[in-house]
This record gives structure tokens, C-alpha cells and sequence, in this order.
């Protein structure tokens, strides 16, 4: 089947023709664009169309696609049983390995982002007797009912819900606040801090393009939550193991911490850790009852741990950390010589080329960028063989696998597509 082909009979099955809404390209002029294989930095449609790609799978892959020793570790492993419904050799291997790398006293696997925050956030409602959740705008943490919430209409009121069949009694649990405001979140702590039992946030905001934090924002994650009794989950989903081998270490040490992605190397994967007695809380020894078929599957454990043993030495890391580096610097260049309306943010091997001319410290401010002239810069990118996250509120990922010349070529290419990308309109969908 051709990439035309592909879409024409998932669009049939599922809804917009996907199994995750972001892969349905609906921000940009192009039809989706199918992934039949791919190897190293690179991806290959269903046309046989190849594309140095940024995607990444959003984070799993940091070794790149299908790396030889995570493809024998997989297929050692599935020749031993895919899935027991038991304890296994390979959850203790993967689990000493994050927890001796993070600090993390004990651990709990899961199957997506989703079900760790998920899990996270009832641990702290139990843990606390509270039941009020703040999370940040523009931030995201998986679509467990609680977490997708909009901002209300001031900083002290909740949530309203952000997806239908969210009824609105479950989003009143949820207080949205401004990302990097360290005076929004004082505020709701001095009137509600006595009922709030967690604050969930990510180290870098990765889910409204690439923001980092600022330090007062740091700080006063460090000081307020605890001063009021409340928990901090830093949500390590995308950062963790990717901007170094451990926890980013970019946010004050959490009393919960959800991982996944490069965890996995690209199977699904979720987790859950800290302190001992908050973990102990998780069913079977506690009353919080958490479950998953699949949790802690062999195959998952192999991946993941195969994974990190590539990442371990820390070269990996320095690797990614240098090309990204070029690729900012490259991307800067394009941006200044075609005179752009855009900014290029980066922290580690996540990016962001966002179309406005100052980075944005918030997701109000992230909001304001061009995204009709990103949705055109991500068509003459793709066409010139460049495959983005079809989105401007996403993060591009570098891997090990990427080579200067890689860089060099999507440079050239992003220096035409912005001079090219002019802002106006978007155009309709061409397929591709
Ligand atoms: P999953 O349930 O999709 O495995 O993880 C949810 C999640 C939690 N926390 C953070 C910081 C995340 O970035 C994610 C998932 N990220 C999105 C896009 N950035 C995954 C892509 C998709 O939704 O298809």
C-alpha cells in the first residue's frame, strides 16, 4: 500500500485516521504522512519517500530507530515469552538501573505517561487526604480525566474541562496556573493550600514547545508546595534520561516522579517513583489500588534497559547535547539571514523553532506564535526531506543517531522553507 492507500483505509477505521491526534497532521497543510520503517535518524513513507526525522516517536527514540542492540534485546527476549503475568528478571534489571541512576527509593511500572501520572496524582490525593491537583498551562501530562483541564477564569479558581465527557465536577479538582508564575502559584497556595494535595509539573515545558523554567518559577516549586503540605510530582516523561542520564535535575527534588519514553526505547512504557512510604501506599501494600496487564512486559524491560546501558557512559548524551547545539546555532543563522519572526529554544537535545521573535516564558506567550507560518515552514520542510512534529506546541528530538552532515542538510533546508514560509494564511492540505 501507498502512502495514499495507508490513509484512505485507516481513515475508515479511526477517527482522523490515527491512533494518536497529534499523527493526524491537522496543524499543517499536509496529509499525514505514513512511517513504514525506519532506521537510525530516519523514517521512510509508504511512497518510498525517506525523511531525516525529528519526531522521534516524541521522545522514546534517543538512540534512534530501530538501534541494533535494542532490536536484539527485544528479539532475545520475545524468544522467551512475550508476557507472563508475573514477576520477571527484566523488571529488577531495568528497576536497579532507574533507581540507581535517579535515587528514586522504590517504583511502580505502568504502560503509558498517562497511566503514571495518573497513578501519581491518586497516590497524592491518598497520601495527603486532599483532593485538589494544580498543574501548569500548556503543560501536558497524559488524558487521565483530572488532567485535561483548561485555566478557569481567574488564578484562584478551577479547572473547567478541557475535552468533552470531562464532566465538570472532575475538572474542579484540577487548578490550571500560569507556567514559570511563581506569584500565581503563592496565591493559590495562601487561599487554598490546606486543601491541595499535589502540584504536577514538567522540568521543561515540552508539550507548548520547548520553555524552560525560570529560576523564582524553580524556587518557589521548591519552597511553596512543602511549606503548605502539598506534594511535588515533577513529570520527568519527556526529560528524564533524555537531557542527561538520570532525572533532568532541573526542578527541585519531587516527592513523586513520573518517567517513561526513553525508558522504554520505543516500547510502550510508564513509571512511577519516590520515597518509599509514598510507594508503599500502592496496592498490593497499600490502599491505592494501581494495576496493569502488561506492566513491567518483558519486551518493555529489554528495550529499556538496553537503552540505558547505551546511554550510561554519559557519551551518548554529550553526543546529542553537540548536535543540537549545531542545530540551534545553524537554525539561529537561518532565522537572522532570512529575517524571521522566529526563535530557536533549546534545552539539551529538545528544541523548539517557535514563530514569534522572543522565546516564550508562558503558554499564553507560546499561544501568540505564527503557527500558520510554522504549519507552512513544516511543509517545506517535509518536502525538502525533513520530517518535524507536525505541530509548533512540540518538541523536536536530536538522537545519537543524527550526523553533523544530517544537520548540516536540515539547515539548508530550514534557511530555504523560512524564506520561503512567509507569514499569511495556511494553505489547504496537499497529500504527500
Ligand atoms: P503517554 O500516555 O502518551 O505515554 O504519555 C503522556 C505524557 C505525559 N507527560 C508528558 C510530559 C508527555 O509529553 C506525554 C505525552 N507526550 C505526547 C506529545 N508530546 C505524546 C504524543 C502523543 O500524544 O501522541
Amino acid at each position: 500500500m501507498d502512502n495514499a492507500d495507508l490513509r484512505e483505509q485507516a481513515g475508515s477505521l479511526f477517527p482522523g485516521g490515527v491512533s494518536s491526534p497529534v499523527r493526524s497532521f491537522k496543524a499543517v497543510p499536509d496529509a499525514p504522512v505514513p512511517v513504514t520503517r525506519a532506521s537510525g535518524a530516519r523514517v521512510y513513507d509508504a511512497d518510498g519517500r525517506e525523511y531525516i526525522d525529528y519526531v522521534a516517536a516524541y521522545g522514546p527514540l534517543i538512540l534512534g530507530h530501530a538501534h541494533p542492540e535494542v532490536v536484539e534485546a527485544v528479539g532475545a527476549a520475545a524468544a522467551t515469552g512475550t508476557a507472563f503475568g508475573a514477576l520477571s528478571p527484566g523488571e529488577v534489571e531495568l528497576g536497579r538501573r532507574i533507581s540507581e541512576a535517579t535515587g528514586l527509593e522504590r517504583l511502580r511500572f505502568v504502560n503509558s505517561g498517562t497511566e503514571a501520572t495518573m497513578t501519581a496524582i491518586r497516590l497524592a490525593r491518598a497520601a495527603t487526604g486532599r483532593n485538589l491537583v494544580v498543574k501548569f498551562e500548556g503543560c501536558y501530562h497524559g488524558h487521565s480525566d483530572g488532567l485535561l483541564v483548561k485555566a478557569g477564569s481567574g488564578v484562584a479558581t478551577l479547572g473547567l474541562s478541557d475535552s468533552a465527557g470531562v464532566p465538570a465536577s472532575v475538572a474542579a479538582g484540577t487548578a490550571v496556573l500560569p507556567y514559570n508564575d511563581a506569584d500565581a502559584l503563592g496565591r493559590w497556595f495562601d487561599e487554598r493550600g490546606g486543601e491541595t494535595a499535589a502540584v504536577i509539573v514538567e522540568p521543561v515545558a515540552g508539550n507548548m514547545g520547548v520553555v524552560p523554567p525560570e529560576d523564582a518559577f524553580r524556587d518557589a516549586l521548591q519552597e511553596i508546595p512543602r511549606r503548605h503540605g502539598a506534594l511535588l510530582i515533577n513529570d520527568e516523561i519527556i526529560t528524564g534520561f533524555r537531557l542527561r542520564y538520570g532525572l533532568s535535575g532541573l526542578l527541585p527534588e519531587a516527592d513523586l516522579v513520573c518517567l517513561g519514553k526513553v525508558i522504554g526505547g520505543g516500547l510502550p512504557v510508564g513509571m512511577l517513583g519516590g520515597r518509599a512510604e509514598l510507594l508503599s501506599l500502592l496496592a498490593p501494600e497499600g490502599p491505592v489500588y494501581q494495576a496493569g496487564t502488561l506492566s513491567g512486559n518483558p519486551l518493555v524491560m529489554a528495550a529499556g534497559t538496553s537503552t540505558l546501558d547505551a546511554l550510561r557512559d554519559g557519551r551518548a548524551h554529550a553526543r546529542i547535547d553537540e548536535l543540537a547545539r549545531y542545530l540551534e546555532n545553524g537554525l539561529g543563522t537561518g532565522v537572522r539571514r532570512a529575517e524571521a519572526e522566529a526563535c530557536v529554544v533549546r534545552r539539551g537535545s529538545l528544541l523548539s523553532l517557535f514563530f514569534r521573535p522572543e522565546p516564550p516564558r508562558d503558554y499564553a506567550e507560546a499561544s501568540q506564535s505564527d503557527t500558520g507560518t510554522f504549519a507552512r515552514f513544516h511543509h517545506e520542510m517535509l518536502a525538502r526531506g525533513v520530517m518535524l512534529p507536525p505541530s509548533q506546541f512540540e518538541a523536536w528530538f536530536v538522537s545519537a543517531a543524527h550526523t553533523e552532515a544530517d544537520i548540516d542538510q536540515t539547515v539548508r533546508a530550514a534557511a530555504e522553507a523560512l524564506r520561503v514560509a512567509s507569514p499569511g494564511p495556511v494553505a489547504g492540505r496537499s497529500g504527500s
